[in-house]
């Protein structure tokens, strides 16, 4: 029977990767695409980031496609996708590393980082009004495993905490709202928008300027905030760079982009108020995560359910 592991990632150097599975898993029939894929029908397991639409489908003795990230729409937009489970990543350094993101990027937000940072080159000795977090509502889109735990940690730092979900997901201390009926209710009490939902038809373009019109703009800020480390489909560049002209929103924070790398000529490099990363919010770090994919195949080499499989029929 195939038992050997591909590793079929592009945008990510593989090569951590394919030490790290080595060293855990010394016995078991290391691949990586393109230049060591070997007899295709030995291929069991297949760990993917970005592959090629089209790739896994070569492979005819598959058993279960792993995200090497937690997001799967670069699994679920192959059009040729096998039909086998589909697995994502669920560990808690990736959750650690994006609610540090979201803290970082709320704080900023909050005590005005980049105000002090301006002022310091001119040398500029003033002090603006510091609102306390709990005068600050901060309103997280997306309630899975990576909202719930920054939302969770921005509620510790004693900001007010509201969020979105598709079903409804009552959250101790935090107010939550879901579908598209509790969003308007959701996004008019929201100062600081951090946006953490999945790439879905549903969710596509979902950041757009009648949505980013709805924030609270008279809050404790003086002014709204986005923050966006889902995905890039569900941004609009154009209408968020609109949205910050028509001062709807003060200032940005995006980590991910509809075209990644973004384009060097994109007008969002250069915006005074935008504050970019190169998709790197919550990176998926080989070290860490590469025995819980061992993990799973262990499971399931024993029949043992997997965790975190993608029901293909919800949203994708
Ligand atoms: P989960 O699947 O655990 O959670 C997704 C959340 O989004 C759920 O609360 C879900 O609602 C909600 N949701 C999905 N569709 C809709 C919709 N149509 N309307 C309203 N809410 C919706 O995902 P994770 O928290 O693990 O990850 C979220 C995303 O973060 C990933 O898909 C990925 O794109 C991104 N990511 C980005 C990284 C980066 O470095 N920038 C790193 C890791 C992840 P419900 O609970 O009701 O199902
Ligand atoms: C992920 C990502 O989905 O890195 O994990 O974006």
């Amino acid at each position: 029977m195939s038992s050997a592991i591909l590793l079929a990632i592009t945008g990510w150097n593989p090569q951590g990767w394919d030490e790290r599975f080595r060293t855990l898993a010394p016995a078991r029939d290391i691949r990586s695409w393109p230049d060591r894929v070997g007899n295709r029908a030995d291929v069991a397991y297949a760990c993917a980031w970005k592959a090629p639409h089209g790739l896994l489908a070569e492979f005819s003795n598959l058993r279960i496609i792993f995200s090497l990230g937690a997001g799967v729409d670069h699994l679920m937009g192959d059009p040729h996708l096998p039909a086998v489970p589909v697995v994502r990543i669920v560990d808690p350094d990736l959750t650690r590393r994006m609610t540090e993101y979201v803290v970082l990027h709320v704080l900023m937000r909050h005590r005005r980082v980049r105000l002090y940072e301006q002022q310091q080159r001119q040398r500029t000795w003033h002090d603006h009004h510091q609102p306390a977090a709990g005068e600050v509502t901060v309103g997280v889109m997306g309630l899975g495993v990576l909202g719930r735990d920054a939302a969770a940690m921005l509620q510790r730092l004693g900001f007010q905490v509201a969020g979105w979900s598709r079903t409804a997901r009552p959250l101790p201390g935090i107010e939550t709202f879901h579908g598209d009926a509790g969003l308007d209710a959701f996004l008019t009490r929201t100062e600081i928008l951090v946006c953490l939902l999945p790439l879905t038809p549903a969710t596509h373009g979902i950041l757009n300027l009648p949505l980013l019109h709805k924030l609270k703009r008279d809050g404790a800020l003086g002014g709204a905030y986005l923050i966006n480390a889902g995905r890039g489909g569900l941004q609009v560049d154009a209408d968020i760079l609109a949205a910050l002209d028509q001062g709807l929103i003060a200032g940005a924070s995006l980590d991910v982009f509809p075209t990644e790398p973004l384009p060097p000529e994109s007008p969002l490099w250069a915006h005074p108020n935008i504050t970019l990363t190169p998709h790197n919010a919550a990176e998926s770090d080989p070290r860490a995560l590469t025995a819980n994919v061992l993990t799973q195949i262990a499971r399931f080499e024993r029949g043992e359910p997997l965790d975190h499989m993608i029901d293909r029929g919800r949203g994708y």
